[in-house]
This record gives C-alpha cells, structure tokens and sequence, in this order.
C-alpha cells in the first residue's frame, strides 16, 4: 500500500493562522495588533474633527461630531474621498513593503532516489487478499475440517498463522543483481491439528501467489521432526477458557476474598506466566490475580492470591486447578485455602479496592492541558520517499515488513546503491523475573511467542512518532481465519537530532566555519506485549550508519509484597513488589559488506614498553593496535559479559583507497544482565542469549535464532541457538552477526506509573569502517560552511540562511486515532 499523507490544505490567510506560530512572523503580529489597536480605539466625544474622520464608515454613520455638522456637505465629500485614496495609498505601501505571508509548507514527497521498480515487493509482507486466497485455499485442499482459530477449541484444527515465506537468498540475489526471474510467490502457514489421532503442529509452505496450486509439509526439514502439539502457544479461546476456569474457582472461597480484597471474585483479572511447567509436555500455567480497574494497567495492582492451571489436555472440560498461593503459603486447592481462612490459621492482608479516578497506576492527566511543545516540521516536504514496502532517503534504500511473531524486519539495505545488509531484523524478547511469589518468580516471557509484530498497534502521532511522520499499516493473519490489519502501525519519518553530525569553528592559521546538522531517518514500530511496550527503532545516518536502539515502557509486572520481597525489587505501593527482571533482546544482522563474502577483524589495543629511541636511558609505555582475524564460529561467539574487542568490523574482500579493507564495523551499546546458568533446564531455549555476539556462517537453514514453540516446551527447544556455532570458518563467508541487547530493570516508586524511556534504552551500530575514502556526509546537501560574515548570510552557499524566506506553515493533518477498533478484548472477567 502506497502510504498517504492528508492532501494539502488550501493555502490559508496568515489570519489563519494560530497564535502559536506568530512569534514565526513578527510583521504580521504587529500588524495585526496595530490594526486591532485602532479598531477599538473608544470615540472620544472631545476630540477634534479630523480625528473623527479617520474613523471607518461605521462610525461615520453613527450621529456626526458637532464640528462636522457645520461643514457644508459637498466640502465634507471631498476631504472624505481624499482620505480615502490616502488610506488606499497608505494600505498599498503597507503591503508591499511587508514580508509576504507563508504559505502551506509543500508536503509532496520526492521521486525516490533508486526508482522503485516493485523489485522490493520480493521482501514484501502478505497483502490482506494475499492471506484471505491461502486461507481459502487451505480450506478447500487438506482434507481435514478446519475451525476457525479464534473459535478453535484445543481439540480442533485451525490455521493459527500465515506470513509471507521469503525465497532464499541466492534466488534474490539473482534476481536483484543478477537478472533473474522473479521468485514465486509463497506463504508459510502454520496449522494446528487438534482434531487428529496424533494432534501436532504442522507447517505448509503454500504456493505460488496470488492463486495457490500447491502446499508442502516443511516441518520435518525445519525442525528435524514434528512438531508435537503440546509446544503451540497459547491461544485466545484457551485464555477464555481458563479465565472462566479461575473465576469459577474463586466462588469456593468467597469469604477469603471478601476479606483480603474486597472482593466476590468476579472483579479480579489474571495475568499469565511462561513457560508453563518444568518439563517437555507440561503446560501448567501460573496465573496471577490482580484488582481490575478499567482505564488503568491491573498489573501493579496484585492481590496475594496466585493460581496454578492445568490446561494440557484437549478437552477442556479436564482443566483444573493443582496449587494456589495466597501471601506466602501454598495450597492444594481453593477449597483448602478458604477452609484454612475459616479455621483462623490463615493471615490474610486486607486491600483496599482502588477507586478509578485516585488507582494507583492510572495514566489519567492530573493538569488540564498546556501550550504545546516545539514541532519539527518540513518546510518543502518530507525529504524520504515511500513506495510499497520502500523506502529511500538520501542515498539510503531499504525493504521493510512485520513479522507477526518476531517483530520488524528490513532487507536489502543499500547506501548508495550498494547493499551493506541484506537482512536486519528483531528475533526476540526475553522478559526473566525473580519473585518471591510463584508467578513472579518462574516467569520468562519470550515474547516471539506471544507476538511482537502481531501486537504493533497504531501509534499515535505526535506522541509515539512525530506529528508529520508517515503512518503505514501493517497486515496479519493469526488466531483467526480473516486477516487483520493493525492499521498505522509502522512509521517513517526524518528526524533533526538537535546535534551537529560535525562541525568545526576555526580559530587557528584562518577563520572559517564547517558544519552538518545530525538528521536521520528512523522506521519505527511500537509492540504492547501485555503490560510492557518496546519502542523498535531502525535509523539511518547520513554517514552511512545503521543505529538499532530498543526503548522499553509501558506498566511493570509485579508480585505481591511479603516476606523478603525486597530481596527480589522494590516496594513501589501498598502491597506490591516491582519485580527484578532482565530484557533482553535478539536480532539478526545478515551484513554484505562489498559482497557477500567477508571476514570478521578485531582492533584492540595494548601497551608495549620501549626505551625511548632518543633517550635510551627512559622508558615509553607506547600504545599499539593489536589485529586480529577471528578465523571460526567458536572464536567469534562472545559471551554476555565478558567485553568485545573494542573494534569489531566485518569486512569486503576490497580495500579502500589507503589499502585497508572495506568495513563496517559493530559497536554494541547495551549493559545486560547476567544469562541463566547453564544448568538450567531450559537454557538451551534461549541459548542466544549466552553470546553479547555471535557471527555464524550465513546458512538458509538457520532463519532465526529461535522459534515460537520454545516457549511452552523450552526444555526441549524446537531451535538451539547454540548448535549454529560449530566452529565453521568465518573467513571469506556469507556471515550472520548475532547480538543480544539488554538490560537489568529493578523497577522503583519511579516506574509508576510507567517505566519511562529515559535511560532504558539499548541498541547498536553498524558504522563505516574505511569503508569509503572519507566521511560519505562530505556530499550532504545539509552541508554548511563559510569564512565570511557575507558567505555566512548569503542564501547561495548557506541553505540556513535562506530558511526565514522559506518559513511555511506546518501542513498537520488532522489528528485522528482507529487504534481501538480493530482490538476485540475478553470478555470481562465477571461475564466469564
Ligand atoms: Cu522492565
């Protein structure tokens, strides 16, 4: 879909314009108040006549001053007329000599740089018509009945998910560089067969686009072997089911909850954990009862009361409660737990039920609303150019899509016309808590599985992106046989960074003045993985950088307080404990530097101690470059915490033109926590995380470094990370970069209600490395330099200096928001 901005308004009237952007256009305001001034002047019965005639037509009208009475009629028409042409004559001067008004700015965007083709279209997500023909298809070709998926019940068959499968590499390759035909078109559907003697989860590749002719079962080759039922996320309908399971459970202890939570039961919500167990089959989830409050995040509002569900058998009817936790003691059954509340053996700690307006949490707005904040805006339009799946900026080309499941994805990044990545995109979300609750303390959260891209929601302007950004919408199709569209969801848009990317004030042999503003361009997607939000930033320098940075926000998770809880957080309300956890965060980097074929150098250095050639009697401590070429997989697999070489670049087989070889090099930013032992039962799962970085050679079979079924079954993983790294040579090779991001959260009374951007953000860069013979920004437009005050000021050689001529109004659309309409929720918890 072609992204549209809001057609231009007409060109309004500079008393249009609002009072805000009046400090831009001083000759208008003073005009206006002048006008305005006299215009209100009060008559003044006392003053003399000629002031009286200058007045308007109006207060001619109104009864004549005596003066004027007297005047013969004829002589009075004349002096009225010769005011007249003066006031005309004064008005015409007044306007020429004035600034003129600013018009709309111009909101057109530029032809793209590198002419789209469609030949990006390779990398394309599904269209909804896309989806909606392998649904059908699918239908009408496997020969089994399918519910479906948001109705499906475990024991049926459903389609839980369709995405786009992208051909391999070395087919668009060919077909990009190499002249080839266009791969066909296929689709990855992942199904689940409930309803069979053997329930599994089974994967088709299902092709080609747009009209499907034919599926094969690619589960086998994926995975090594099927894919056994028990390891599929949890569904929708299964959430509903066990929420309605819980809410039945909580009528046998109605006198517990009136006493501990002022509550009947059907006011409380559940919040899942993951994994669901401690071994291969398991699926037994502990929920986690909170106060719900409408319009707030229930999430630091816990109760004491924990549930553990069994939810592994396909009928539903033989889900059952196994342990429930109340303030530190665990139960067999609810039954247990009232009977205990009863015979007096219990300490129950009463809480209050929060009220909506005054719930602590709430994001409600305590002021009414105040002057609005600065606005970038584009005086001739947005600079980028967007064209289906394609973007282009400045010498920047690049694909872009969602996956459902593990988020945002670029392909085929290319400054100025030579690609550097071929594919970048996120992997996963790993949330590990300690608690000294159940829930709390067996959760890890790996959001793949749950749905990074699936849950990128529209993103409100002005707040999540700028205001003028460019919004795209993003389709899927997953718990449901219709596809669905997040619409807004993806945004685009050049920001000024406020920074100089250089500059340079000469002082020094001659005066002169060389600068760059930092401007870049930034693809942005917002996921709500339950109570959190990760802001997925993707930007663009113009030095040829790649920076990748996550932010995280949205509501803690949280535990009840007792006990040593603060062995475990921080208290951060009345009865709840924001729970330690680490984020940490996977991507893939696919880099092609100069080609497909590189190596892996690292810089580092050391001090060697030398007699000082003129002075052999003293001693130097000489920095020296230490280099090095990372031969194998084992050698270029770093763990979490111990430090990279400081320089770590991946480079062409080409060297520049001072004989280095072309790089780029990686600079991680991030300050994880500590992974999971390796004597954990589950490590292998999320075995990714042990590395800070790995480069592994490239390999069609090693799409990603996990998979969706890790989670519920993570204690025999469906995809080790850990096995890509077999110490294959590096050298000379089409090489993947691996790299973890993270960092240790030990949420405070700060993170109510939200935990805040600010400072919790990781990420990293991919930054030229002699990869060109000098700094590429040298052939920005946005380059400014001079020597003189008359070069300084003069519009020719200083785009800044023609700024005040180009002054624009902002062209804002309206501001709307669909976010909402497209989200169905449970029902609430009392309907269950
Ligand atoms: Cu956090």
């Amino acid at each position: 879909m072609v992204p549209s901005k809001s057609q231009a308004r007409p060109k309004t009237s500079p008393y249009a314009l609002p009072a805000s952007s009046s400090g831009l256009f001083p000759e208008w305001k003073n005009g206006e108040k002048k006008k305005k001034k006299t215009t209100n002047q009060p008559h003044n019965p006392t003053s003399p006549c000629c002031c009286c005639r200058s007045w308007r037509v109006s207060q001619l009208e109104s009864p004549p001053c005596p003066a004027a009475a007297a005047m013969n009629m004829k002589t009075a028409l004349i002096i009225l007329l010769l005011l007249a042409l003066a006031t005309i004559f004064a008005l015409v001067c007044v306007l020429l000599t004035r600034v003129p008004a600013p018009g709309t700015c111009q909101h057109q965007p530029p032809e793209p740089e590198v002419p789209e083709d469609g030949r990006s279209l390779v990398f394309a997500d599904l269209t909804p018509e896309e989806l909606a023909r392998v649904v059908r298809y699918l239908q009408g070709s496997l020969g089994v009945p399918l519910v479906d998926a948001s109705r499906a019940k475990p024991s049926d068959n459903c389609i839980a998910s369709v995405d786009v499968q992208l051909p391999g590499k070395a087919e668009v390759l060919q077909f990009l560089d190499g002249g080839g035909a266009r791969p066909p078109r296929e689709a990855l559907a992942v199904l689940y067969f409930g309803d069979q003697a053997d329930p599994n989860v089974t994967e088709y590749v299902v092709g080609p686009l747009p009209v499907p002719t034919y599926h094969r079962d690619v589960t086998v080759q994926k995975y090594g072997g099927k894919v056994p039922y028990h390891r599929r996320p949890v569904t929708g309908v299964e959430y509903v089911a066990i929420s309605a399971l819980i809410h039945h459970e909580l009528r046998k202890a109605p006198r517990l909850l009136a006493a501990c939570c002022a509550s009947d039961g059907t006011d409380l919500a559940a919040l899942t954990t993951a994994p669901r167990g401690f071994k291969s089959g398991d699926r037994a989830s502990w929920f986690v009862l909170f106060h719900a409050v409408a319009g707030t995040g229930y999430y630091v509002l816990p109760v004491g009361l924990e549930v553990l569900v069994e939810h592994g058998e396909l009928d539903i009817s033989l889900w059952y409660l196994s342990q429930v936790f109340y303030n530190g003691h665990y139960f067999s059954s609810m039954a247990e737990l009232e009977g205990a509340f009863v015979a007096g053996l219990l300490e129950v700690i009463q809480v209050e039920k929060p009220q909506d307006a005054t719930v602590m949490g709430s994001m409600r707005p305590r002021r009414p609303p105040g002057a609005p904040g600065p606005l970038q805006y584009e005086p001739q339009g947005p600079r980028y150019s967007i064209r289906n799946n394609h973007v282009t900026f400045q010498g920047w080309s690049i694909a872009f899509g969602m996956n459902p499941n593990t988020g945002p994805r670029l392909f085929d990044i290319r400054y100025r016309g030579e690609r550097i990545i071929y594919e970048l995109s996120l992997q996963e979300a790993l949330a590990l808590y300690g608690s000294n609750c159940p829930g709390g303390m067996s959760t890890r959260y790996l959001d793949g599985s749950f749905g990074i891209g699936r849950f990128a929601y529209e993103l409100v302007r002005g707040v999540d992106c700028p205001y003028t950004a460019t919004y795209v919408d993003r389709h899927y199709l997953a718990e449901s046989d219709v596809p669905r569209t997040n619409q807004n969801s993806l945004c685009v848009f050049e920001h000024d960074a406020a920074l100089p990317l250089r500059r340079h004030f000469s002082d020094m042999q001659s005066l002169y003045y060389g600068g760059l503003r930092k401007s870049v361009l930034v693809i942005r997607a917002v996921s709500t993985l339950i109570n959190y939000d990760y802001v997925w930033d993707f930007m663009f320098h113009s030095n040829g950088a790649v920076e990748v940075r996550v932010h995280a926000t949205g509501y803690i998770s949280s535990s009840f307080f007792h006990g040593r809880g603060t062995d475990y957080g921080n208290k951060v309300g009345p009865h709840t404990l924001g729970t330690m956890h680490l984020h940490h965060i996977h991507y893939k980097v696919d880099l092609d530097i100069d080609g497909q074929l590189n190596s892996l150098e690292a810089q580092d250095m050391g001090y060697e101690l030398l007699r000082a050639p003129w002075s052999l009697q003293n001693t130097l401590e000489r920095p020296f470059l230490r280099r090095d070429r990372l031969e194998r997989e084992n050698e270029a697999a770093f763990p979490l915490d111990a430090p990279l070489p400081r320089y770590l670049s991946f480079t062409g087989p080409r060297p520049n033109r001072w004989g280095h070889a072309r790089s780029y090099r990686l600079q991680v930013v991030s300050s994880p926590g500590k992974h999971l032992p390796d004597s954990s039962s589950m490590e292998r799962a999320v075995s990714w995380g042990r590395y800070k970085l790995a480069v592994t050679r490239r390999k069609e079979e090693e799409p990603t470094s996990t998979s969706v079924y890790n989670q519920n079954d993570p204690w025999t993983p469906t995809v080790v990370f850990a096995d890509f790294i077999n110490n294959e040579t590096i050298t000379n090779e089409d090489l993947v970069a691996w790299i973890t991001v993270g960092f240790l959260h030990v949420p405070h009374a700060e993170d109510i209600p939200n935990t805040v951007t600010v400072g919790n953000s990781v990420g990293f860069f991919l930054r030229p490395y002699n990869y060109f013979d000098e700094d590429p920004s040298v052939d920005s437009p946005d380059s400014i330099y001079f020597s003189s005050e008359r070069e300084a000021e003069a519009c020719e050689t200083n785009p800044l200096a023609c700024l005040p001529a180009a002054a624009c109004a902002p062209h804002l659309p309206q501001f709307r928001y669909g976010g909402f309409l497209n989200i169905s929720l449970p029902p609430p918890p009392g309907e269950l």
